[in-house]
């Protein structure tokens, strides 16, 4: 196992396929690609964007983990998220029992199928006035550890939003390996993953320390149309590189976030516990 991550370099064409395996802690994740992928350029892409960790103490690994909510706001998002969750599952005919936890999810939703009818409604973005607690006070938090003035971001459609990124056990819930700065939009940006429920060491956001530092070169990664698992992501997944590719899993306990740069390689949030949905946040900051 892993002699591919190591050195993955076997340049695929258009319409070939082969697997792709990464090791993480002693779980393995497991790909299959297939059609084209290429490396990049020479440049490493920081070198010329702005990099919103400049000022921190952790510009070289690329993330931090820091308290950012109390335990009574972090009961709030918990309560206030699984009430919006709930709401979506009601709508679709699901029968949600009270009292209902959110990282019994799966009990629910035991199939990709049902998982992605629910998530074509909205893919789990809401707007930031359904947000549990004031934004204001992770904005100036987040603010404080950077010494940079940021506020939440908008995606394609909702200006201030927010993700609830639900990982069933043992599904390709999870996206692949990849750089969020790969898509325009999120170059220029920072990320929070906030943990909410079933968020532990083989369920939570892996990532690769340092990889924003890396030259594009140095990373192979999908060309538009290539699909992994069947899947086309919007976002190119990385497939290979040319240093060790060993991802590892920060995970932030109650009231922390996995703060990171959208430059870093992370993804593969496989979820490798038997019987816990992960349920975490997602919020993208970008500077005022
Ligand atoms: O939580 C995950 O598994 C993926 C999160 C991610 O890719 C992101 O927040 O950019
Ligand atoms: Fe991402």
């Amino acid at each position: 196992m892993g002699s591919q991550s190591d050195r993955a370099t076997s340049h695929l064409e258009r319409g070939e396929s082969r697997r792709f395996e990464v090791p993480i802690g002693d779980d393995l994740l497991e790909y299959v690609i297939d059609g084209a992928v290429e490396f990049g350029g020479d440049e490493v892409l920081l070198d010329h964007e702005d990099d919103l960790t400049a000022g921190s103490g952790w510009r070289a690994d690329g993330y931090t983990v820091e308290k950012i909510v109390t335990a009574e706001e972090d009961a709030k998002l918990l309560a206030g998220t699984t009430e919006l969750i709930v709401a979506d599952l009601r709508r679709f005919g699901h029968d949600v029992p009270p009292g209902f936890s959110l990282d019994r999810y799966h009990t629910i939703v035991t199939t990709s199928e049902q998982h992605l009818e629910i998530s074509r409604l909205r893919s789990f973005y809401f707007g930031i006035d359904q947000f549990p607690i004031d934004i204001g006070l992770i904005e100036a938090r987040l603010s404080s550890l950077l010494a940079i003035q940021v506020e939440v971001m908008a995606n394609s459609e909702i200006p201030q939003v927010f993700g609830v990124r639900m990982v069933r056990p043992g599904s390709r819930d999870s996206n692949p390996l990849h750089r969020d700065s790969w898509l325009d939009r999120l170059k220029d940006s920072i990320t929070l993953y906030i943990p909410l429920v079933g968020s532990t060491s083989r369920s939570s956001l892996p990532l690769v320390p340092g990889s924003h530092l890396w030259p594009e070169s140095e990373t192979e990664r999908t060309v538009a149309g290539t699909q992994v698992d069947g899947v086309q992501f919007s976002v190119p997944a990385v497939t290979g590189a040319t240093r060790p590719l060993r991802p590892i899993r920060p995970n932030p306990g109650p009231g922390e976030a996995l703060i990171f740069s959208p430059y870093l390689i992370h993804g593969g949030g496989r979820n490798f516990e038997p019987d816990q949905t992960r349920v975490s946040l997602e919020l993208r900051f970008a500077r005022v």
